[in-house]
């Protein structure tokens, strides 16, 4: 699996890089900043992180990829203005910096938003994150933010707090967000050059005034540079968003990668930029094109060896509510949060969580044991998509599924690459052979897709496509079921059976997902 933390060493040097303002600042926050190795499925966590980093991410779907198949998070969206404008956004809609573009979500006031938490952590017991993620800036709104983080540390002491920021008011907000110990911020940074800025964002409103071209993208980087030392330096862990646009910053983002590890950057997080005309962007009215399924993951590749990547963001809304890649807020709208009870107890959710953890443990222990029968790595890589609706096992129908998982397999190592969203092929009970092509499109890239079970129509169609589609691994734990796949397919190479071949580029979906 992909490691999903940055090294000790890492640490080490970032922190006394940041000795001096560490110094100065240190009240409030850990002072131990992001650290760690690979996912591990041990109780104490990975040999050479801090334990209390460890407490920090092992639950957070967002910070450990292994995680993310166990906990759920929500966001409330109580944070409605901004203070920049990104040509990928269109107001109406919430902050494309963390959101999915086109998404609309229902704004809430503190008190709602904290009653709604409430509610949902007495409905979802593994969901362990809060997050605050627009539908505008967290930090453009830090009355409703704060007071949201106030009530919540008190009434929900087991919940880590979590604030995604475009960083343009994060320096002065640092000591607040080390007040109400929220141990994760999300900035996004796209550039850490103004000229690539400028292409991006078309003013910021600043120090009383609004700004444009490249003195305005030159503030905001300073400012996230800046924000971003600030919380390395007091120890909460900072995740990075960049929107990978094809022309403006496709090849920039390496270097944006090295220069938020010098500061301290715990996770980076390389998202497609989604422009479909119909959201109104200016990127979406002028043409300017997404990334496609390779594309994006050339990018990530390239950035291997510097700030760890994030490869399973959801790009999420702004009332989120659930595993990451289920959706489960329509669920919790006000209306329907008046009619519910809440039941705030603290031992049963514990209690549940570590039912979840015992299953996540169960998930690495198979894939520790898949690995070590797996044959070694004679070069082929080949990738496989998952229909699973969590838990880490393969237990999704293929026409049930809204997004299948990406895993790169080779003989040695399995890792979680992304994920692809598709349109539901079942409807009503009846296969939707019209959105065939488009959920092939979505795994073209993939030699296999395992699943809980799949009909004969949409298996024909696969097969034609090149894309084994497999049922043998329903209910088993997706890394060991893959491997055995990829056993199988390999001997089946080697007696000729089969040719393998390399297959072609995915596409990333534009537009928003069909609900079940
Ligand atoms: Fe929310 Fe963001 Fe916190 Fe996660 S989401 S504020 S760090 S709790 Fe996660 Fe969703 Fe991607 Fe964000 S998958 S959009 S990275
Ligand atoms: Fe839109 Fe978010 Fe950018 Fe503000 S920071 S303009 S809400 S994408």
């Amino acid at each position: 699996m992909q490691s999903a933390y940055i090294s000790l060493g890492d640490l080490k040097a970032n922190r006394n890089a940041l000795a001096a303002p560490a110094a100065s600042a240190a009240s409030g926050c850990s002072t131990t900043g992001s650290a760690g190795k690979s996912s591990c499925g041990s109780s104490d966590g990975p040999d050479d992180m801090p334990p209390e980093i460890w407490e920090k991410v092992k639950n957070h779907p967002c910070y450990s990829e292994e995680a993310h198949h166990h906990y759920a998070r929500m966001h409330v969206a109580v944070a409605p203005a901004c203070n920049i404008q990104c040509n990928y956004c269109n107001r109406k809609y919430d902050c494309s910096n963390e959101s999915r573009p086109g998404v609309v979500s229902q704004k809430l006031t503190p008190d709602q938003a904290v009653k709604k938490v409430l509610t949902v952590a007495s409905e979802i017991p593994q969901m362990t994150v809060l997050g605050i993620a627009g539908p505008g800036d967290a930090l453009a709104n830090p009355k409703k933010t704060f007071e949201t983080f106030r009530q919540l540390q008190e009434k929900a002491p087991d919940i880590k707090l979590c604030l995604s920021t475009n960083g343009l008011a994060l320096p002065d907000y640092v000591d607040e967000i080390c007040r109400y110990n929220i141990d994760h911020v999300t900035i996004t940074i796209n550039m850490v050059d103004p000229a690539v800025g400028e292409k991006i964002y078309p003013w910021i409103y600043w120090d009383h005034r609004r700004i444009t071209g490249y003195e305005a993208a030159k503030i905001l980087h300073e400012r996230q540079m800046l924000g971003l030392e600030m919380l390395t330096a007091r120890g909460v862990l900072t995740k990075i968003n960049s929107v990978l646009i094809p022309g403006i910053n496709d090849q920039h983002l390496m270097e944006v990668n090295r220069e938020v590890k010098k500061r301290g950057a715990f996770l980076h997080n390389i998202m497609p930029l989604i422009s479909e005309a119909e959201h109104g962007t200016h990127f979406g009215l002028t043409g300017q094109r997404g990334p496609s399924a390779q594309e994006l993951k050339e990018v990530q590749d390239a950035c291997a060896g510097g700030a760890n990547l994030m490869r399973h963001c959801r790009q999420c809304r702004a009332d989120a509510v659930g595993l990451l890649g289920e959706d489960r807020s329509d669920e919790f709208t006000l209306d329907k949060i008046e009619e519910m009870e809440i039941v705030y107890d603290l031992d049963k959710r514990r209690e549940y969580q570590e039912k979840v953890e015992s299953e996540r443990q169960a998930q690495h222990a198979a894939k520790e044991e898949a690995l070590a029968e797996a044959g070694g790595d004679d070069g082929m890589k080949v990738l496989v998509a998952v229909a699973t609706t969590g838990g880490g096992k393969v237990n999704e129908h293929f026409g049930h599924a809204t997004e299948f998982q990406i895993y790169e397999l080779t003989g040695a190592s399995t890792a979680f690459i992304g994920h692809r969203r598709v349109d539901l092929y079942c409807q009503g009970g009846y296969g939707e052979d019209e959105q065939l092509p488009s959920i092939v499109n979505a795994i073209n890239d993939c030699h296999a897709v395992l699943v809980a079970k799949i009909g004969a129509c949409p298996r024909d169609e696969l097969k034609a496509a090149g894309i084994e589609p497999v049922e043998e691994y329903a209910h088993e734990f997706i890394e060991k079921a893959a491997l055995a796949w990829f056993a199988g397919y390999r001997k089946r190479v080697a007696a000729g059976e089969i040719e393998h071949v390399e297959r072609g580029d995915a596409s990333i979906r534009q537009g928003a997902v069909m609900a079940a």
